[in-house]
């Protein structure tokens, strides 16, 4: 055992704790990322060994160079009307968003959150899996069900907890839940879809389906526990999963470095559990496209699971309750150096003459013409600012067969409350 003289000669222990390298004032200067060419970051073959594919989670699957060009092993060859509506999923989701953001200012509704610059990463996903597989987003996979053509006014009505909302008012605005579009319940604690899509996997296998799971969480909440015994159950089973993190740079005002990605890359906690590990241009709708075709095919093959980390950048605050000028540098968003990803698209295909300046123009009123009209519908059923649109009941109600004895007496002290408050006299 060492001595107190001995232990003088020791230096103090010291915590490192990370700060961002940019606050409000300064001139953020991204010039130090490292971003790998196109074509750099090799393909390999879906049945590869995890273990021979470590150098996968430090690259960058890309596909679209800054010309607009498609090349490398991953380009995916999609034909241009795929493009095309792969363009015009993601226009509309940021439609949507602007839409539904300006309704909460409005009053129309108490919450809600953007996914402005990573409409690639839900979008782009789902147009390479198939629609019967099951998907466990977290807030930010709006574009989803817009991939997948869901009803703008079945969301909306959502949003606005109104007399169609499906989910009764029972969720916070924006949390989304629907078996029919194989979308499952977004919940508010953070990376619990993680190990509830790994289960859903197994279940999958265990039964001999052959639909996969995938999910999707921040790259802030990936430093919850739930996503690291995902990746254990994952690995041990090789359950039928993609793991998505989506690394967006922040977790509302902590930057990634609070969740370790100034140590090393969310990727490479693939090498770890023994998964294989993809690190992808997540502004790149064909890097995504690809690299979520690629773990899908080797989930449906039974060749084991996939974490993917879309590298990518938080383009607006958090959520309505947000303000980042208050943490971050002002020209983060528009200095990112991976650009914005429904611009990508559009240059690329501007670029092999499918597309051009007009019917890009035309394409963006048409989505916003779209949004409008399901806002008129959705609001017919009413929205949030007016009040409550379910009765009181409906918080206890589903959630057991037969509601318990304490949460009976609990459900008619609320409504006996409510009564009293109404000022509803009551004679025994
Ligand atoms: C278990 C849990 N901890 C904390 C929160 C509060 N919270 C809500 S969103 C958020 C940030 C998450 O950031 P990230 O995972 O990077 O996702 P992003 O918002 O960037 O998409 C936090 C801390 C929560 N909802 N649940
Ligand atoms: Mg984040």
């Amino acid at each position: 055992m060492a001595s107190d003289t001995e232990r003088r000669n020791l230096p103090p222990l010291e915590l490192h704790v990370p700060e961002p390298k940019f606050r409000p004032g300064d001139d953020a200067d991204f010039s130090d990322i490292a971003i790998p060419t196109v074509g750099e970051t090799r393909r390999p073959d879906i049945a590869d060994d995890h273990r021979d594919m470590p150098d996968l989670s430090y690259g960058l699957v890309r596909v679209l160079d800054d010309d607009g060009k498609a090349a490398g092993p991953w380009d995916p060859k999609l034909d241009p009307e795929t493009l095309r509506k792969m363009l015009r999923a993601m226009a509309l989701t940021r439609a949507y968003d602007g839409r539904m953001f300006r309704a909460q200012r409005q009053g129309k509704t108490s919450f809600y959150m953007k996914c402005t610059g990573e409409e690639a990463v839900a979008v782009a996903a789902t147009f390479a899996l198939d629609r019967d597989d099951m998907t466990f987003p977290s807030y930010r996979q709006q574009g989803i069900l817009i991939a997948r053509d869901w009803s703008l006014v079945d969301m909306m009505n959502q949003v606005y907890s109104n007399k169609k909302d499906r989910l009764m008012g029972r969720q916070l605005p924006i949390m989304y839940s629907t078996k029919q579009g194989g979308f499952f319940s977004i919940s508010g604690n953070l990376a619990t879809q993680f190990p509830q899509a790994v289960g859903w996997a197994m279940a999958s296998a265990a039964k001999g389906d052959t639909r996969i799971a995938a999910t999707w969480t921040g790259e802030g909440s990936s430093a919850e526990g739930d996503f690291h015994s995902a990746c254990i159950f994952a690995s041990v089973y090789r359950a039928p999963v993609i793991m998505n993190v989506v690394n967006n740079q922040w977790a509302i005002s902590s930057f990634s470095g609070f969740a370790g990605g100034d140590e090393t890359t969310f990727a490479a906690r693939a090498v770890g559990y023994g998964l294989a590990g993809l690190r992808v241009d997540g502004n790149d709708a064909l890097a995504v496209y690809a690299a979520t075709q690629w773990a899908a095919e080797r989930a449906r093959t039974n060749n084991g699971p996939t974490l993917i980390e879309h590298f990518t950048y938080r383009a607006e605050g958090h959520s309505t309750s947000d303000d980042p000028e208050q943490y971050r540098s002002a020209n983060e968003a528009a200095d990112w150096p991976l650009g914005d990803p429904i611009a990508r698209l559009k240059k690329h295909l501007i670029s092999i003459g499918e597309w051009d300046e007009e019917r890009h123009a035309a394409m963006d009123e048409e989505v916003a013409t779209q949004v409008k009209t399901a806002q008129k519908q959705a609001e017919k059923n009413g929205i949030l600012g007016h009040g409550l649109h379910q009765p009181l009941e409906t918080m206890f109600e589903q959630v057991f067969e037969e509601m318990p004895w304490h949460l009976k007496e609990q459900m008619q002290d609320m409504l006996d409350e409510n009564d009293a408050a109404n000022g509803v006299c009551k004679t025994r």
